[in-house]
């Protein structure tokens, strides 16, 4: 069988380990292209740039085999794969890096080469990229194949959750199928481009809206003094009920910012901008229920660790998380400190747990890393308070002296 170039340009978190993925089949040749020459040389001397479980077992094994390339200067394909970010600020998507690597690939581009695009665009922003390739001179296919990642367990997620292939050829949406099909296990869906735009924002949004239901429900417990985390339980008992976890509020660089991409461009999106907007005000609502115990509870409360600032459980991902504006927000009463076993470099300086706790009189947890559930917070009799937005700790965690409150349950 004649071999198939691919060559992915932008090696990050999606590009780097789609393009390993896809070498393990020894039929193809992948060439990763980015631009960063330090990330290029590392990949060179057989180093990966960044940790993810599993990929550095697919990257030796990769090594053996001599079909990946990784180089600074794209190489003509007849697979292109665009996996750059595509920054999304101000409810649209930032096209600069998908233009650069169109450019870059109208140059070296022959009659029916297919380039696809995994980084995640609006949909009119995939329809407007449609028409663009269209009016190239060299007549080539372009594929929407949203991205599948999900930071901690990327390769699993990439194997396994359903792909979707949009493409306005049948034949081509087969070809593509085939090429993905040498890692994804589980189910290939084919649409058209802009379709699969849509589905990877209505499956953000889904979360978004869901979350936010979430959150509402802890105002509502807090009313009426039962316990949040006990009623949604009881609640997905349902068969056909799946209320997501309530939170210290959304972070990531998908969840509460893709579904902007809908409001932004559409009417009759109020339900999903007001939950994003009841997201957003998670932070608010933990620091008022915070100050309210304090406050209840007659307590002296002056240093506060904000304990874990990653956006979620387990990785050192700390993009839009919650925790930063609930620093800044206690910062006007309080002296704070951040600490994370995870996070190095943050918004804030961050102080090694237990020097952290040490000092301090109250937590806020707002991150529910695993190894938090084994902390034995008794040792630091000083501790006054312990707000536990994920409500992951136990009370057989503390000094009898310390007070644990989870958010949404009295
Ligand atoms: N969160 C809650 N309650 C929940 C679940 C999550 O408050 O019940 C919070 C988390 O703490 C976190 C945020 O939501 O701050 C987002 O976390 P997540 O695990 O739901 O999502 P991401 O951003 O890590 O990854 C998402 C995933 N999308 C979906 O699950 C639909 C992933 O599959 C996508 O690939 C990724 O966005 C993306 O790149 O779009």
């Amino acid at each position: 069988m004649k071999p198939v170039t691919i060559s992915v340009l932008g090696l990050g978190y999606i590009g780097l380990p789609t393009a390993l993925l896809l070498a393990q089949n020894k039929n193809n040749f992948v060439q990763g292209f980015d631009l960063d020459q330090k990330k290029i040389k590392k990949l060179k001397g057989g180093k990966l740039p960044f940790e993810e479980n599993g990929l550095d077992k697919v990257f030796k094994k990769i090594n053996e085999q001599n079909n990946f390339t990784a180089s600074t200067k794209l190489v003509a394909a007849d697979i292109y794969l665009i996996a750059v970010p595509t920054p999304n600020k101000a409810g649209a998507s930032d096209l600069k890096f998908v233009q650069a690597a169109l450019q870059s690939i109208q140059s070296l581009a022959k009659a029916g080469d297919i380039v696809i695009l995994e980084s995640t665009v609006a949909p009119e922003d995939c329809q407007l990229l449609e028409k663009q390739l269209s009016k190239w001179s060299v007549p080539v296919h372009f594929v929407h194949c949203p991205e599948r990642a999900i930071p901690g367990n990327t390769l699993g997620e990439m194997c396994g959750n359903t792909r979707i292939v949009g493409s306005r050829s049948p034949e081509v949406a087969e070809k593509i199928e085939s090429m993905y099909r040498s890692f994804v296990t589980s189910e290939i869906k084919h649409t058209d481009p802009v379709t699969a735009a849509c589905v990877k924002l209505m499956e953000n949004t889904f979360r978004a809206v869901n979350i936010a239901l979430a959150n509402e429900f802890v105002s509502i417990a807090d009313d009426l003094k039962i316990n949040v985390w006990e009623a949604i339980s009881l609640a997905n008992a349902h068969p056909r009920v799946n209320i997501h976890l309530p939170g210290p509020g959304v972070g990531g660089h998908c969840i509460p910012i893709d579904p902007w991409f809908f409001v932004d461009a559409h009417k009759n999106t109020e339900v999903i901008e007001k939950s994003l907007l009841a997201n957003q005000s998670m932070p608010k609502y933990v620091v008022r229920s915070f100050n309210a115990l304090i406050k209840k509870n007659k307590l002296k409360v002056k240093k506060v660790v904000v304990l874990g600032v990653a956006y979620k459980k387990d990785v050192d991902d700390w993009r839009e998380s919650p925790a930063i504006e609930i620093q800044k927000l206690l910062e006007n009463k309080y002296v704070v400190q951040a600490s994370d076993p995870l996070v190095t470099d943050y918004e804030f300086k961050v102080v090694p747990t237990e020097k952290a706790l040490q000092s301090a009189d109250s937590v806020i947890l707002v991150t529910d890393h695993s190894q938090y559930a084994d902390l034995d917070f008794s040792q630091y009799k000083n501790l006054q308070l312990i707000y536990d937005t994920r409500n992951c700790l136990s009370s057989t965690q503390l000094a009898p002296n310390t007070l644990l409150r989870s958010l949404g349950k009295q």
